[in-house]
C-alpha cells in the first residue's frame, strides 16, 4: 500500500489519521477521501480547505486562466504571469453556454483585449468557449497541439470549470467538478497527447457566496443553465429585492437594469422605504436570507456598466444614476464596465 495515495476526487493526499483534516479516508484504499465521497454520493458538504498558496510553475508551459463569464468583473486580476513570466498564457473565458444565443461576441472580444492592453496582460490568445460543449472541447484540443508545449496548467477561481475543462480533454472519469467551491485540494494530472495537463486548485476568492451561505444554499443560486436576462422598468426610488440577499435601490433617469441571474430566483419590485422593515423581519418574508447585510452606494457613469453579484449572477444598467445595495455582509459586490451589449 503506497503512502502517497491521492483522493481521485480532488487530489488531496489521503491519510486515515485525522478527520478533521484534509484527505481522510477510513482506508487508504478508497478511490476517493470522505469529503469526495459525501458530497459527490450525498451532496453534502464537509470540510474542503482553500489552497492559498500558487504552484510553482514551470517555463515550458502553457498556463489557462479559466475564467467564468459570471467572474469576468475579475478577469486579470490574478496576475500570475509576474510569477513565471515565460509561461504561455491564454485566457479562457468559460461557461459561454450561459450567455444569451444573441450575444454579441465579437464585441465581448473586442472589450476583453481592450480590457488587457490597458492592464498590460500578456496573453497569446483568448478564447471563449464552454467546457460542456464537444465541439469547443476539439477545437482546444487542436489548439493545444498546435502551441507544442509539454504542460498545460488549469488556473482561476474557483467554479470557473477547470476541472470539467480538466475531465473533458484527458477522458478523466474520476475526478470531481461540481459547484462545491474550492473542490480540488491538490494538483490533478494524467497525460493527454503528449502533453501533461494539470488541473489546479483554484484561486482563493474572498467575498463569494461559499462566505456567506451554506453549500446545500448557494448551489441553487448558481446559474448553470443558459440565462434569460429580465429586464426592469422602475422610477427613481423603487427597488429590486432578490430573495432575501439583494436590495437595490435606483435613483436615475433610465437606469432600466437587467439582470443576468439564476431564473428561478425570487425577484421582486419594492420601494426603497419599504427594505429596512422587510429585511427586520426576513425570516416571514424571504427562503434566502443571511444574518448580517452591508450597505454600498454606487455612482453610475454615463454609458452601460455591469454590478457583479459575487459568483451569483450580474446586472447591468445605463448611467448615469446611483444605485444603493443592500448585500450579504463581506460579499464581493462590484461596479465594472459592461463588457457585451444585451
Ligand atoms: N453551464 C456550464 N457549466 C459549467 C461549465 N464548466 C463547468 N461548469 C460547472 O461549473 C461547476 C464548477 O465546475 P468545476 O469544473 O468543478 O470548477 P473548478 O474550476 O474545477 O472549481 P474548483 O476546483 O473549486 O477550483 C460545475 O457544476 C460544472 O458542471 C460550462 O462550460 N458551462
Ligand atoms: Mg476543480
Amino acid at each position: 500500500m503506497s503512502m502517497t495515495t491521492r483522493c481521485k476526487g480532488c487530489g488531496a493526499l489521503l491519510q486515515d489519521t485525522d478527520q478533521d483534516k484534509v484527505g481522510y479516508a477510513t482506508s487508504l484504499e478508497h478511490v476517493y477521501c470522505q469529503a469526495c465521497y459525501k458530497l459527490f454520493h450525498y451532496g453534502e458538504s464537509t470540510v474542503h480547505f482553500h489552497p492559498e498558496d500558487l504552484p510553482s510553475l514551470p517555463a515550458n508551459a502553457v498556463i489557462l486562466m479559466v475564467s467564468s463569464v459570471l467572474h469576468l468583473d475579475l478577469l486579470f486580476s490574478y496576475p500570475v504571469y509576474r510569477y513565471q513570466p515565460d509561461a504561455t498564457y491564454v485566457y479562457v473565458i468559460n461557461q459561454m453556454d450561459l450567455l444569451p444565443k444573441g450575444t454579441n461576441l465579437d464585441k465581448l472580444l473586442e472589450n476583453i483585449k481592450s480590457k488587457a492592453k490597458a492592464l498590460h496582460v500578456p496573453y497569446e490568445d483568448l478564447i471563449l468557449m464552454s467546457a460542456k460543449n464537444p465541439y469547443d472541447i476539439e477545437h482546444l484540443k487542436a489548439y493545444l497541439k498546435g502551441l507544442n508545449e509539454p504542460n498545460v496548467y488549469l488556473l482561476g477561481v474557483q467554479n470557473s470549470g477547470k476541472t470539467t475543462l480538466f475531465k473533458a480533454l484527458t477522458k478523466d472519469e474520476d475526478a470531481i467538478a461540481m459547484k462545491k467551491a474550492g473542490l480540488t485540494q491538490e494538483a490533478l494530472k494524467k497525460t493527454y497527447d503528449g502533453m501533461m495537463i494539470y488541473d489546479m486548485p483554484g484561486l482563493y476568492q474572498e467575498g463569494y457566496l461559499h462566505h456567506v451561505l451554506p453549500y446545500g444554499v448557494y448551489k441553487n443560486l448558481i446559474p448553470d443553465k443558459p440565462i434569460r436576462p429580465k429586464i426592469y422598468q422602475l422610477k427613481a426610488g423603487q427597488s429590486l429585492m432578490i430573495e432575501g440577499l439583494f436590495a437595490i435601490s435606483f435613483f436615475g433617469e433610465s437606469i432600466n437594469p437587467i439582470l443576468y441571474i439564476e431564473q428561478h430566483l425570487d425577484v421582486h419590485k419594492t420601494n426603497e422605504n419599504r427594505i429596512k422593515p422587510l429585511l427586520e423581519e426576513k425570516e416571514k418574508h424571504f427562503q434566502i436570507y443571511v444574518d448580517h447585510y452591508e450597505e454600498k452606494a454606487f455612482k453610475i457613469p454615463n454609458g452601460r456598466y455591469q454590478i457583479t453579484f459575487a459568483d451569483m449572477g450580474f446586472m447591468h444598467v445605463s448611467g448615469p444614476g446611483l444605485i444603493k445595495m443592500v448585500y450579504p455582509k463581506g460579499l464581493h459586490v462590484s461596479l465594472s464596465e459592461a463588457l457585451f451589449n444585451d
